[in-house]
């Protein structure tokens, strides 16, 4: 009963809010990578800035950002920046071995007081700085301060590959919370062979046809075998309690330009009860998050969620928990398999124990075994990163999800693309072909029931009539895939099967458009597969749905250019 009423609740809520969503959805089409600067020298700063948040609140913050041009980004993407903040900060990319450093200059407001950074996992060495004549102390609980205007600087050895947090190791409880953190992504010293072979090779022929770039940081997460991946997306979940923004804002602003070191000039900001109103993925929250990376509607958000991918790929998904709070991140259209943590390989048994078995893409390997769950809900844990690999196939479905049928029809000419299964039971030998990886075993399956369906006994279900489908760009769409995607999802309106010969779809015979969150291209026949936290409170933005921690993926047929850099 209490469910039910929250349902309706929730459900005329969205009704309200529908020509919003509408709204801010109306914007160019995104996607996403895992963009970043390249070191191994960094110069950062900490400064204050306000956040955008999609209810029109800009809320005061404070973030890491570039103390000047940095040494590079990466990939190479459109309209890229690196701002003086950012939250999250500027994500660290660097090589395997790389012996890193990274200079913080404390732009932070004095009240504020010292700052630092901690790179959790890796070994630091640092020479505190001289105290200042104020007094203030330099070396922190955790790790060297830097005094307001005043410099640090980190080194350390990257160690070993993977995503790593980073983050303030100052009053985290305040620091943290006001956007101080940011991740660092170290890319393995070599790539192990297989990464060219196997679905790899055809990944990379399919994408190549299709005159597609390749935005990967690397072609492995880490320097084993089972590693390698075809694409990659970065995802760092926060959240934020305006009440502590407002208090460290009023005091900052009651200090203004107060003398470092001099009584009272500090803050003293309460962050405890812990209420949070916003629930952001990579600094912003739902609808935000699927506009463009460098968006200039967020001069300090610059990172975006808007995963894509085509079947078949390997995708590597790089999370953090930065904030507080754990987060079930659950990924729709398939469970998602356990990499590493921390930027520790999950493996079975110790490092020398070797076995022969076949990786996820396809290949023959020996080494040590990958271990890691596969898992339904990935949670992010605060200060732990993971990552996983996930893919997608329409393995399992019951349908065609190309909508192919037996019936061969001039009015359909896709329709009879061949499906020739590899040993796994995919087409993975047609890297030219609109249904590359498509999973044999359902092929020439319709989704429809007879009369619309191509086979006597129906398909495993009716199609609803497109009229009641009339939730603006937030409807299922056609179930199919591919550049002929609509013309295929024929309606039960239809007076007969529009594709039995020769008759082509009649003026009665209304069809289903395909499945959009965005102003999304004419061209772009995909699946869209919400990703989101399960906590129903943390997909609402200052608790109205939708928002908060809900992005789109979409995963896009094989012949649309996934254009990263838009
Ligand atoms: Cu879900």
């Amino acid at each position: 009963m209490r469910e039910m009423t929250m349902k309706k609740a929730i459900s005329q809520v969205a009704h309200i809010l529908a020509p919003i969503v509408l709204v801010f959805s109306l914007s160019a089409t995104a996607f996403a990578a895992a963009p970043g600067i390249t070191g191994p020298t960094f110069n950062l700063t900490a400064q204050q800035a306000y956040l955008n948040q999609p209810d029109g609140e800009a809320v005061y913050s404070w973030g890491y950002g570039c103390n000047g041009t940095p040494a590079g980004f990466a990939p190479t993407l459109n309209g890229q920046t690196c701002p003086t903040m950012q939250v999250p900060g500027p994500t660290l990319i660097v090589h395997e071995n790389a012996v890193v450093t990274v200079t913080l200059l404390n732009g932070l407001p004095n009240a504020a007081g010292n700052t630092s950074i901690l790179f959790p996992g890796f070994n630091v060495t640092t020479t505190c700085p001289a105290s200042t004549a104020a007094g203030a102390p330099q070396q922190g609980l955790l790790t060297c301060e830097a005094a307001p205007g005043g410099t640090v600087t980190y080194t350390f050895t990257a160690s070993a590959p993977g995503t790593h947090a980073y983050y303030s190791g100052t009053q985290g409880d305040l620091q943290i919370e006001m956007g101080l953190y940011g991740a660092v992504i170290v890319l393995p010293a070599s790539v192990p062979a297989n990464c060219t072979t196997g679905y790899h090779a055809a990944n990379l022929a399919a994408e190549a046809h299709w005159g597609e770039t390749d935005f990967r940081l690397s072609q492995a997460a880490y320097d084993h075998p089972g590693s390698c991946y075809d694409r990659e997306y970065l995802f760092q979940w926060a959240e934020m309690d305006t009440r502590i923004h407002r208090q460290a804002q009023a005091q900052v602003a009651a200090r203004a330009n107060c003398t470092v070191g001099s009584a009272g000039c500090s803050l003293d900001v309460q962050t405890e009860p812990y209420h949070p109103a916003y629930f952001l993925i990579n600094g912003r929250s739902m609808p935000d998050l699927m506009d463009p990376n460098f968006a200039g509607e967020y001069p300090h958000q610059p990172y975006n969620g808007n995963p894509h991918m085509h079947p078949g790929e390997l995708t590597l998904i790089r999370t953090i928990g930065q904030g507080r709070w754990q987060h079930p991140f659950h990924e729709h259209a398939n469970h998602v398999r356990i990499l590493a943590r921390d930027g520790n390989l999950v493996l079975s048994g110790a490092i020398a124990n070797t076995i022969s078995y076949n990786t996820p893409g396809g290949t023959a390997a020996s080494g040590p075994p990958l271990a890691g769950l596969l898992m339904f809900n990935t949670d992010t844990t605060p200060g732990e990163a993971f990552d996983g690999i996930f893919y997608f196939t329409g393995r399992g479905l019951n349908w065609d999800p190309y909508g192919h049928h037996p019936v061969s029809s001039t009015n359909d000419p896709l329709a009879t693309l061949p499906c020739t299964p590899d040993a796994n039971g995919y087409n993975s030998g047609a890297p030219n072909a609109v249904n590359f990886m498509e999973w044999c075993q359902d092929h020439n399956k319709p989704v429809q029931v007879a009369p619309f369906g191509d086979v006597a006994a129906g398909g495993p279900a009716t199609l609803p009539d497109p009229n009641v489908l009339t939730n603006g760009q937030w409807y299922g769409g056609t179930p199919y895939l591919g550049p002929d995607a609509s013309l295929r999802a024929a309606m039960p309106t239809c007076a007969a099967n529009p594709y039995g010969t020769p008759n082509p779809p009649s003026a009665n015979c209304t069809t289903l458009l395909p499945s959009n969150t965005q102003a999304n291209p004419a061209s772009e026949r995909g699946w869209a597969f919400m990703w989101h936290s399960h906590n129903e409170r943390e997909i609402t933005t200052n608790n109205v749905f939708p928002g908060g921690m809900l992005m789109m993926m979409l995963v896009d047929s094989r012949e649309f250019v996934i254009d990263e850099s838009l």
